[in-house]
């Protein structure tokens, strides 16, 4: 099924960095929707489990050069 988790962001100074961020979360295979917000520093994904995970996505972000932590 799908499920939606929210990563807090750092790194974001711009707005092109946010999309840096979505077409790095987008580009995970199973990920089915990504939205993030530069004010708040947060990253809403919505995913499909068993395909992708918590980890894949924060190591996407990381290797686009962001630092993502999930949040509870
Ligand atoms: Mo804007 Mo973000 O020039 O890494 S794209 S700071």
């Amino acid at each position: 099924g799908t499920r939606k988790v929210t990563l807090g962001i750092d790194g974001m100074t711009c707005a092109a960095c946010v999309s840096h961020v979505e077409n790095a979360l987008t580009g995970v295979q199973g990920v089915e929707s990504a939205s993030v917000n530069l004010a708040t520093e947060r990253a809403t994904v919505e995913y499909v489990q068993g395909v992708t995970g918590i980890a894949d996505l924060r190591h996407a972000v990381e290797d686009s050069g962001y630092s993502a932590t999930a949040l509870v």
